[in-house]
């Protein structure tokens, strides 16, 4: 968000996990702006990057714990298996996650703002095929799921991620895309 001395509280991390072939995405959206919800979210992302081989909802309870004393947040939390293809996730409060491509879906999300009050965690899955994009978003972008055509989507994820951010990030907010492709 502009005035905030390039300080974000919506930050993202990826995970490599090259021994058991998977890759955990996290991304945050602490409440407020500016170093304080910066800081609150990097130390939200290490303490999942800790825990990257643990269950997803037990990752989750556990930031729950963690940050409670200090500022909520919302976030997705996925891992992929490269191996089954599949990609587990668990969404609270609003940070879409959407895979426009094959089988266009928006992820499911739940309410609730970690740290304060989460509901019963459902972990979801979906299966991947090769040329998959995914994209997570935080509220500060706009929804331009309409927006994404053949072209936008062909150019890979990073030209995607700089379409998204560049037309559809709100100055009123902060706003993070991150974008995933699926590539053979
Ligand atoms: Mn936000």
């Amino acid at each position: 968000m502009p005035g905030e001395g390039g300080f974000s509280g919506d930050a993202a991390r990826v995970v490599e996990d090259r021994e058991n072939n998977t890759v955990l995405l996290v991304v945050v959206d602490v409440l407020g702006h500016g170093k304080e919800a910066h800081k609150v979210a990097v130390n939200a992302l290490d303490f999942c990057e800790q825990r990257a081989r643990a269950p997803l909802p037990e990752i989750v309870h556990g930031l729950h714990h963690h940050v409670r004393k200090s500022v909520g947040l919302v976030l997705t939390l996925c891992r992929i298996d490269k191996e089954e293809s599949l990609l587990r996730y668990i969404s609270i409060g609003d940070v879409r996650m959407l895979l426009p491509k094959y089988e266009p879906m928006e992820c499911l999300r739940q309410a609730g703002v970690v740290g304060y009050q989460i509901p019963i965690l459902k972990e979801r899955s979906r299966s991947l095929v090769d040329g998959d994009m995914l994209l997570i978003c935080s509220d500060g972008v706009g929804d331009f799921a309409e927006n994404l055509c053949d072209k936008t989507l062909r150019g890979g994820a990073q030209s995607l991620g700089r379409f998204v951010m560049s037309n559809f990030a709100k100055d009123t907010d902060d706003a993070l895309c991150l974008t995933l492709e699926v590539l053979p």
